[in-house]
């Protein structure tokens, strides 16, 4: 507790208006707080945001990895995603678009020409369960510089086939760790934990490693987007 704006606004976080008001002189304020989101999401923004800063979620060996896994039966319903499995994803797309300045579509194989990155994460359900696998996939940050993103991008919002919507903000976007995974356990991701593709954001909980991943949008506002319900916004863990 060296750090005395960090003590003050830790001791501040009670006090409601106070740590508003040092949250806002330290850049702790999250996206767009007033409107969307109330003063509860503020403080655990900012509460998170200082206790952990901008610290990479844990790695573990692969002696780690579960061996069963809890994939969840929801895939998109249809025959849209029907026919594409069908034919093994090749037609699979991810647009992305917004602030950047050069708009992409790529398909899967055109992803897999990009770089790759890989982590052995945990994926923790704010249901209380949780398992371990690696994952593997080209870093959002790539995606974001090969599009362009424009200055006045300050958010990801990011969308699934079965019409799933999230967003994160820049801190998040650019992380090393959150990836655009099409690889998990060196198979291609099975449809039951998102395939063909997701987006794992291993610093927050799993619903926010959004799966069924078909585009990302640019955004400076959240204004007008709908989360998933009553989840919360930032999910730090
Ligand atoms: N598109 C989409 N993404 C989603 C979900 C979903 O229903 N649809 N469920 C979320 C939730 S609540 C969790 S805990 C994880 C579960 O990941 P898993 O299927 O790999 O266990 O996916 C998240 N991503
Ligand atoms: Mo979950």
């Amino acid at each position: 507790m060296g750090n005395p704006t960090r003590r003050n606004l830790l001791l501040g976080l009670g006090a409601g208006a106070a740590a508003l008001t040092a949250a806002k002189a330290n850049g702790l304020i999250p996206p767009d707080a007033v409107g969307l989101y109330g003063c509860g999401h503020t403080l655990t923004y900012a509460a998170q945001r200082l206790l952990i800063g901008n610290a990479n979620a844990r790695e573990f060996p692969p002696s780690q990895i579960s061996a069963i896994n809890h994939p969840k039966d929801t895939f998109p319903k249809g025959d849209a995603f029907q026919q594409l499995k069908a034919n093994g994803f090749a037609d699979w797309k991810l647009q992305i678009d917004g602030l950047v300045t050069t708009p992409q579509t790529l398909t899967l194989a055109q992803l897999k020409t990009h770089s790759t990155s890989s982590q052995i994460t945990q994926l923790i359900c704010e249901e209380g369960w949780s398992y371990i696998a690696q994952w593997a996939g080209v870093p959002l940050a790539h995606i974001l510089q090969l599009a362009g993103a424009k200055p006045a991008a300050r958010f990801v919002v990011y969308s699934a086939m079965d019409e799933w919507v999230d967003a994160i903000d820049m801190n998040d976007a650019l992380h090393p760790q959150t990836i655009v995974t099409h690889t998990m356990n060196n198979a291609p991701l099975p449809v039951g934990h998102g395939g063909p593709l997701r987006l794992r954001v291993p610093r927050q909980l799993g619903y926010k490693s959004l799966k069924f991943l078909n585009k990302l949008t640019l955004t400076d506002s959240l204004k007008g987007i709908a989360g998933e319900g009553s989840y919360s916004w930032f999910a730090g863990i």
